[in-house]
């Protein structure tokens, strides 16, 4: 399960967000910080070649994969970490308000979705400073007692002067062992960053509001233009309808896909008779890394996967068929780059 912290000022619909992203009925109001505590809820990615893998194998249940969405309350200066330690989360959806709706005050941030984006990124990029800068002193002190953490501590020092700067830790190529000294620090300007911008139901310049606010973000991290509000409307209805409503209004494929889109998450399958299941890891994941998202035990005792493109495996008629066929399912150790749509069987043994 990903989890998502849903980020931004008081009445950008966050919460509106939230609701249209799960189908589920948080109470939102047009007055400030009407979320005290955080909302908590799922949103289930449709995915049509799972339900067809699941007929084939027979499979008596198909789990879907899923992202744990938290809608939080506004960010206030001073407070942008708001889930605890050993709950952070792996990406932010960052909620710009650009809607003009009058009944809706719009506080002390407006309703200019690049002011905002600039707050906050400085909002996230203090916040992390002020852990980096703390750490930094340490460690530096642990190093000249133990050189073999000099690169740690020297990576952690230039990571402290980015931020001083004001530059999201994800703006830095970073080795593997440069993000290894990060981990304990749990940098929220190093994660994944979709910024949304909750456009009017009736404005018709969606795309200008999201130049302009490429233009201040990141140059890698997505960047949307929904409107929250319709979205909420239209998830009640049920899939199908849906998919009608939102051909009628040029929607495309609606937020929900917009967002599963804009997340750098593969998907990658495991089934037999008992279950078919689909899982998200982020781009670059190891095959045992795939397998801890499984089960600790697979990750810790994985000896090699069985894996086949999923398009392969419907198309062959299942597993057995595609097995039995020859050449389609390969063997792959513990460094393989899991490609988005593999169909893995994990050996192990602990
Ligand atoms: N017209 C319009 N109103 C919206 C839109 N999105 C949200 N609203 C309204 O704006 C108000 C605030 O929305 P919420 O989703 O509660 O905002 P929030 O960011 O969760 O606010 P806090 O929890 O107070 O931080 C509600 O009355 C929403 O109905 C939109 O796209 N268009
Ligand atoms: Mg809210």
């Amino acid at each position: 399960m990903t989890r998502i912290a849903i980020l931004g000022f008081s009445n950008s619909g966050k919460t509106t967000l939230f609701n249209a992203l799960t189908g589920l009925e948080a109470p939102t109001a047009p007055h400030p910080f009407t979320t005290a505590d955080p909302n908590v809820g799922v949103l289930k990615v449709v995915d049509p070649l799972l339900d067809r893998i699941a007929v084939l194998e027979g499979s008596r249940k198909v789990t879907r994969a899923t992202l744990d969405l938290h809608d939080l309350p506004a960010v206030r200066p001073g407070s942008v970490r708001r889930l605890g330690p050993g709950r952070e989360p792996e990406a932010i959806l960052m909620v710009l308000r650009g809607h003009e709706a009058g009944w809706v005050p719009a506080g002390s941030h407006g309703t200019d979705a690049v002011e905002q984006a600039e707050e906050l990124l400085v909002e996230l990029a203090v916040s992390d400073f002020e852990v980096f800068h703390r750490r930094r002193d340490r460690i530096a002190k642990e190093a000249s007692a133990d050189p073999e953490l000099r690169p740690a501590a020297e990576a952690i020092a230039r990571a402290a002067d980015l931020l001083a700067e004001g530059t999201p830790l994800r703006q830095f190529p970073w080795s593997e062992a440069e993000l290894g000294a990060f981990r304990g620090l749990s940098p929220l300007s190093l994660l994944p960053c979709i910024w949304v911008i909750n456009t009017g139901e009736d404005d018709p310049d969606q795309e200008s509001h999201a130049g302009r606010l490429r233009e201040v973000v990141p140059p890698t991290d997505p960047v949307l233009a929904v409107s929250a509000l319709l979205e909420e409307e239209v998830v009640r209805f049920d899939p199908a309808e849906r998919e009608e409503i939102y051909e009628g209004l040029g929607l495309g494929q609606g937020a929900r896909g917009a967002v599963t889109g804009a997340l750098d998450l593969l998907t990658f399958y495991t089934m037999n008779s008992r279950e078919s299941r689909a899982w998200m890891v982020s781009r670059g994941s190891t095959a045992r890394q795939a397998a801890g998202k499984i089960h600790s035990d697979l990750e810790r005792g994985f000896i090699r996967a069985e894996v086949a493109p999923i398009e392969e495996v419907v198309r062959h008629g299942g597993w057995a068929r595609t097995r039995s066929t020859g050449g389609v399912i390969r063997i792959e150790g513990k460094d393989y780059l899991v490609q988005d749509g593999d169909v893995m069987l994990v050996r192990f043994s602990v």
